[in-house]
């Protein structure tokens, strides 16, 4: 007897016709690709500012496996790791980043606004919080339409601060918008701590003043997310309601500084630009290694594989790059 599936059910297969290895190899190349950028920008400088997403690949990957055919993903202005996984190519991004015509959109968009209609990508924002209204009006058209489609919107714990984040998430219950809002939250709006700026804010109590699903996962942990984010869609889909999805991660290759201020040494969230330092070695794992989404596949994939992945996938990076 055949088996009728929806069709989002049958693109939520995707996620789990990819081996564990497969996943772990996608954050591998995430980290590598934007240390190679990075490299870049050390040496030659880009034109552009570029927000690396060190610390933020698994999020990234787990988004991209669990999204169906026909959902839609708006990004923010660190928008790298989403675009460096629904690209076809490293070197259409490179190339974007590098304002070249041969770059994405012929490279005219810069790395704040990089969109990739073809690729699920309609819209990215430099402007705080901005993509969530916009979210909230694709949101809509799914639930006017009824195609059974999600959509997909990133945020930061800085943005999460403008009213345009309480006004969007109200907008698409009340309108049964079916949107999953993935709250990467790294403690940081630009130099600031979230300590250093304002209360704590409790999401999940927040969520349930409006009857919105809330779910939390660890940024650090590719398959934590991916059951997260698939949960978060089913739960978007079916509900016909916004979930927020609450990512903890730390956004990595921040550095130290001892001044008057701080004699014993503060941390420094470079927040744009080049992070400091940072060499490729071999094996890209970056500190804190706790919170670390390459160092964290050690948990579910060989070390030896993984390290020899690594060295090959820096290769065939650097052959995209020339
Ligand atoms: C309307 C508006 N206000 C302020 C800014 C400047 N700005 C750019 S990024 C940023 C902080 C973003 O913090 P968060 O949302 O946590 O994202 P993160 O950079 O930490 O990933 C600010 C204030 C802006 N781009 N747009």
């Amino acid at each position: 007897m055949p088996i009728i599936l929806a069709m989002g059910q049958i693109e939520m297969c995707r996620a789990n016709a990819h081996s564990r290895l497969d996943i772990a190899r996608e954050v591998l190349r995430l980290r590598l690709a934007q240390l190679l950028i990075n490299e870049t920008m050390d040496t030659n400088g880009l034109k552009i500012p570029l927000h690396l997403a060190l610390g933020h690949e698994a999020i990234a990957v787990a988004v991209d496996l669990a999204m169906a055919s026909g959902d839609s993903l708006l990004l923010t202005h660190r928008n790298i790791h989403y675009n460096l996984t629904r690209a076809d190519n490293f070197a259409s991004e490179y190339q974007a980043y590098h304002l070249r015509n041969e770059g994405l959109d012929g490279g005219r968009l810069g790395s704040m606004n990089l969109s990739n209609p073809a690729k699920g990508l309609p819209y990215s924002s430099s402007i705080l919080a901005n993509n969530l209204p916009v979210a909230a009006g694709v949101a809509l058209g799914a639930a006017v339409l009824g195609d059974g489609s999600v959509c997909f919107v990133t945020t930061g714990d800085g943005a999460l601060e403008e009213g345009a984040f309480y006004e969007s998430l109200q907008f698409m219950k009340s309108r049964a918008a079916p949107c999953v809002i993935v709250a990467e939250v790294n403690e940081w709006s630009l130099a600031t701590h979230v300590s250093e700026r304002r209360c704590a804010i409790d999401l999940e109590a927040f969520c349930n003043s409006f009857a919105v699903p809330y779910r939390r996962t660890d940024g650090a942990d590719v398959f934590a997310c991916l059951d997260a984010v698939k949960d978060a869609r089913l739960a978007a889909s079916a509900g016909a309601t916004p979930v927020l999805l609450e990512v903890s991660l730390d956004t990595l290759g921040w550095f130290t500084v001892h001044d008057e201020r701080a004699p014993d040494g503060r941390t420094v969230n470079y927040h744009q630009g080049p992070a400091r330092h940072l060499e490729i070695p071999d094996w890209p794992a970056l500190d804190p290694l706790d919170k670390d989404p390459v160092e964290q596949l050690k948990n579910w994939v060989e070390p030896a594989t993984l390290a020899a992945e690594a060295i090959r996938i820096q290769t065939a990076l650097r052959e995209e790059m020339t």
